[in-house]
């Protein structure tokens, strides 16, 4: 059985890279909904549409499990998906429970009371949408108390990293940390909330300062799903396929995701 990825577009691939490396028995099928990119500066009621049919797609591909790489998705959708519409039979995992775990040091599946964890000041840097769904913050209550979050919407750098502006790219990010830096002067750690971020990993930290403790999503959401395999053989296969499936045309999304990834990859019309 394939373990299913799914992302908003392009940006999921650095996930879905950091888990095909940690887990090489796994085969994976990723969808990018490139026809709706970007869900950053949609409605919750539009994204939660297009990521369940986003989902429903990857079911057809016998992915009984389905990772949402995208934050976006994750904070806006995932919720109400488990709440009113995932069947029993089937998982949707998002990707901010395995940052929290890793900031407030507790293991997979861990659902003692909240505590309170050696972090106090958090940054969270994401796309408007994410931020405006404060679904991290609900998530991290669930887990710790007495930690400050400050969220920062970082508009302008998903297009930015998309287009290729890496000048541009960087720039926004360090006006965006300094907007952060107003608010709270002082983080003890940054959580990079999107897709694209890794890919800027090292301007946050340059701008943020050595002191700040970085946390970025591919190899906390490899090592989580790492965990919950260990429990699911059955998800254990060949290892030897990948699929790339887009909702967009193929043809363009190849080219991008090739220059994004700085290797080739091919994708096949949804
Ligand atoms: N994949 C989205 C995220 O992680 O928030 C970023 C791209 C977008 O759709 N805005």
């Amino acid at each position: 059985m394939a373990v299913g990825v799914f992302d908003s577009g392009l940006g999921g691939l650095t996930v879905l890279e950091a888990v095909a490396k940690r887990l090489p028995q796994v085969d994976f099928v990723y969808l990018g909904d490139n026809a709706h990119a970007p869900y950053g500066v949609r409605s919750a009621d539009d994204i939660f549409d297009l990521t369940c049919r986003g989902v429903e797609r990857l079911w057809a591909e016998g992915c009984d499990l389905v990772i949402l790489a995208c934050n976006t998705a994750s904070a806006a959708a995932l919720k109400r998906m488990q709440e009113t519409w995932i069947p029993a039979d089937k998982r949707v995992l998002g990707v901010f429970v395995p940052m929290i775990e890793a900031l407030t040091e507790r293991k997979w599946g861990d659902n003692t009371p909240p505590r309170e964890v050696a972090v106090k000041h958090v940054a969270l840097f994401a796309t408007p949408a994410t931020v405006a769904t404060r679904a991290f913050q609900r998530e991290l209550a669930f887990r710790a108390i007495g930690v400050d979050v400050e969220a920062q919407p970082c508009g302008g750098v998903v297009d930015a990293i998309e287009a290729g502006d890496e000048t541009l790219a960087e720039a926004l990010v360090k006006s965006h940390v300094e907007a952060l830096k107003r608010r709270m002067p002082h983080p003890e750690a940054a959580i990079l909330g999107c897709t694209h971020y890794p890919l800027m990993q090292a301007a946050f930290q340059k701008a943020l300062g050595p002191e700040v403790k970085v946390y970025s999503q591919p190899a906390l959401v490899a090592s989580s799903l790492d965990d919950y395999l260990k429990r699911r053989p059955e998800f254990l296969g060949a290892g030897s396929v990948s699929k790339f499936l887009t909702t967009g045309d193929p043809e363009s999304v190849s080219v991008h995701a090739t220059q994004f990834l700085r290797h080739g990859v091919r994708f096949e019309a949804a």
